[in-house]
C-alpha cells in the first residue's frame, strides 16, 4: 500500500518529539516496514528513502479518536516506544491504512 498521508511525530523512542510540525509524506508499506518520503518514491529500491522505515511489527494502529484537531487521524505505535499521528485525505483512505498496517 502507498501514498501521500501528512505525519507528525508524537514520541520519538519515548521521548515527545521536538519537531511537532505536520508534513506530507509519501508512504510505502512493505511488509513490516513503513517507508516515509519526502517525494513520491514507487518502485525505488527501499534504500532510496530518506529515513529508516518504521517497523509496524507488533505495533498498535487506531483511529486517534482522542485527537480532535484534525479529521481522519490515526495513530500508529510501535514496539519501540514511539507514536506517531497520519492524517489521511478522507474516512474510508484512513480505514484502508490502518487495515493494511493491521494485516502485516
Ligand atoms: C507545532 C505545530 C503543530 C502542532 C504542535 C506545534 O509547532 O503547530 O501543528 O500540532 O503542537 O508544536 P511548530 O510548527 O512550530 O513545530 P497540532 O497541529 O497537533 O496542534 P503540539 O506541540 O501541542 O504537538
Amino acid at each position: 500500500k502507498m501514498g501521500y498521508l501528512q505525519c507528525k511525530t508524537d514520541i520519538a523512542d519515548g521521548k515527545r518529539n521536538s519537531d511537532r510540525s505536520w508534513r506530507p509524506v509519501w508512504v510505502e508499506l512493505r511488509g513490516h516496514a513503513l517507508f516515509l518520503n519526502k517525494e513520491k518514491k514507487e518502485g525505488s529500491h527501499p534504500f532510496a528513502f530518506d529515513e529508516q522505515p518504521i517497523s509496524v511489527k507488533s505495533s498498535m494502529v487506531d483511529i486517534a479518536y482522542d485527537y480532535t484537531k484534525k479529521r481522519n487521524v490515526f495513530r500508529l505505535k510501535t514496539y519501540n516506544g514511539s507514536e506517531y499521528l497520519f492524517q489521511a485525505d478522507d474516512h474510508d483512505t484512513m480505514l484502508s491504512w490502518i487495515e493494511a498496517v493491521q494485516k502485516n
